[in-house]
This record gives C-alpha cells, sequence and structure tokens, in this order.
C-alpha cells in the first residue's frame, strides 16, 4: 500500500468544510475553539502507512514488541528496530523514547507505555495516559519532528475504555498546542476499530469545535449568491417554447429537401 503523506491527511477544517465531522452534540469544553483546527486530522487506517514525521506505538515496558499496533510497527519496520530497542533498557509506564522507523515509511518511531486500565483507580490511568501523550509530544518537539501521528494508546489490550481515553487524548493535546501550537505542523489521531471511530467523531468537535463565523459567512455568502442568481435569471429573456419562424421560406424547402437526400 502506497504511503499517505502528512499533507494528505485531512485536518478538521477541511472535515468539517466537507460535512465529514459534525459539531459536537453538547456544549464544547471551557477554552475549546477552532484555533488549532489546521493543526489537528483524523485518519482511519493502519499507522505503518503514514510518511509523517513520527508515529506513536502503544508499546509495552519491555519495548521489545508485542501484539495489537506493536506488532504491526515491529513487522513492518523490520528486525533493526527490536535491535535498537533492545539497547534502550524498557520504558516506564508514562514515558516515551524515540527510535529510527527502518523500513516504516515514517521518519521516526516514538514509543510509549500506556498504563493497564485499572478500574478501582482510574484517576491513576488518567494520570498515566495524559503522561504518555505529553511525553510523545515533548519528545518530538525535541527531535524537531512536526507531523506525529498516534494510534490509541491502552485502548487495546490494556483495556483503557475508548471514549474515556480519546477525551484523555484531546484534552491533552490541546493543552500542548495551547502552549507550544507554532512547534508542530499537524498531530494526526490514528483510529482503527469503529470504537475508536465513534470515539473520535464526538469528541474532537468538544474540544476543537468548528469555526461558526466561517460557517455563518459561508452561509450568508451562499444566501447572496443565490439572490444573485434569482436577480440575473429574472433579467434573462424567456425560454422559448416554438421553433423560431425562419426568415428565409425558401431555406425550410432547401432544409427538407437535404434531409430528405441524406
Ligand atoms: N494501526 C493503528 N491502530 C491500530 C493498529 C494499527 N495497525 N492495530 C491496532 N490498533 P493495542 P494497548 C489500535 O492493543 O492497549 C501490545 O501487545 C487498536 O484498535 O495495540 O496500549 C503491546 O506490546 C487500539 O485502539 O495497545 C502491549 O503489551 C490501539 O491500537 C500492549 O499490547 C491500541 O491497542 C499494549 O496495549
Amino acid at each position: 500500500m502506497a504511503p499517505i503523506l502528512a499533507a494528505d491527511i485531512p485536518s478538521l477544517s477541511l472535515l468539517y468544510k466537507l460535512k465529514k465531522l459534525d459539531k459536537a452534540q453538547t456544549t464544547p469544553v471551557a477554552g475549546a475553539s477552532p484555533r488549532h483546527n489546521d493543526r489537528i486530522a483524523l485518519i482511519r487506517g493502519d499507522i505503518t502507512t503514514l510518511a509523517v514525521d513520527a508515529i506513536v506505538n502503544a508499546a509495552n515496558k519491555s519495548l521489545l514488541g508485542g501484539g495489537g499496533v506493536d506488532g504491526a510497527i515491529h513487522r513492518a519496520a523490520g528486525p533493526g528496530l527490536v535491535r535498537e530497542c533492545r539497547a534502550l533498557g524498557g520504558c516506564d509506564t508514562g514515558a516515551a523514547k524515540l527510535t529510527d522507523a527502518y523500513n516504516l515509511p515514517c521518519r521516526n518511531v516514538i514509543h510509549t507505555v500506556g498504563p493497564i486500565y485499572d478500574d478501582p483507580r482510574p484517576d491513576r490511568s488518567e494520570a498515566a495516559l495524559r503522561s504518555c501523550y505529553r511525553a510523545s509530544l515533548d519528545l518530538a518537539v525535541q527531535h524537531g519532528l512536526k507531523t506525529i501521528a498516534f494510534s490509541g494508546i491502552s485502548t487495546g489490550v490494556y483495556g483503557y475504555p475508548s471514549l474515556d481515553a480519546c477525551q484523555v487524548a484531546c484534552d491533552t493535546v490541546k493543552s500542548f498546542l495551547d502552549q507550544h501550537g507554532q512547534k508542530l505542523d499537524k498531530v494526526i489521531f490514528v483510529t482503527f476499530e469503529t470504537k475508536d471511530v465513534r470515539s473520535y467523531d464526538s469528541t474532537l468537535p468538544l474540544y476543537f469545535p468548528p469555526d461558526t463565523k466561517t460557517s455563518v459567512d459561508q452561509e450568508k455568502a451562499a444566501k447572496d449568491q443565490a439572490a444573485e442568481a434569482k436577480a440575473t435569471a429574472s433579467k434573462l429573456p424567456d425560454v422559448p417554447t416554438t421553433d423560431p419562424a425562419d426568415p428565409d421560406p425558401d431555406h425550410a424547402q432547401k432544409k427538407q429537401k437535404q434531409n430528405g437526400e441524406a
């Protein structure tokens, strides 16, 4: 499959314009605005096909590979990746480490270790998950990586409920962009399973709402255009309902003859 370039991954601004993403069904969170909508992007698919600066791997503490997205990344990268990971000495939950990408089309892989969801103490899981996003974004900026794609972290075998994890992801990325927005060109959320697609479709508009000013302007422009078209149409002559009379009666006969000859 041909790699997908960062520039070809639709931003939220575009998704709203194309009506591929609805505005929030409830009031957006406090402080939410459309200012990051050109920098946030959403795509459903296999993260290993993205030709971005960094993809973020939902790894385990060993960093030596596993199932899910971790397995897919190691398979696509080839054996060089696990060799480099062996030298890293593992990674703590909530932390992140950077490697080369080997056979992957991206430049680097950021490996982060999400929490195994702790049902009785969800606040602990939330703090660790927040830390994964924050540490990954920090690493990207430190290394001058401008486009970063996140798979779901902990939302597979680690059991973090998809909607809750999505809220943490959106909130942490929003706070980061509020502070360091200009240091990143694109933060891409990559969904894979339907549950995550639904979570992002309903949650993104709460943190990154559409630009209603633009929508109102666009609506006004469309109305103005329609009114202008109506006014122009009213000035046009009526469409004839009968054939025009031929000013040359011989011509009519000639035409009939020609048609008969043809
Ligand atoms: N591209 C994008 N997203 C994917 C892909 C893919 N190719 N494959 C799966 N996902 P998981 P975790 C999504 O289980 O819960 C591993 O064994 C998937 O739909 O990969 O953090 C590690 O070694 C889900 O939303 O990671 C660890 O031991 C998300 O990726 C453990 O699993 C994360 O699911 C980590 O568990």
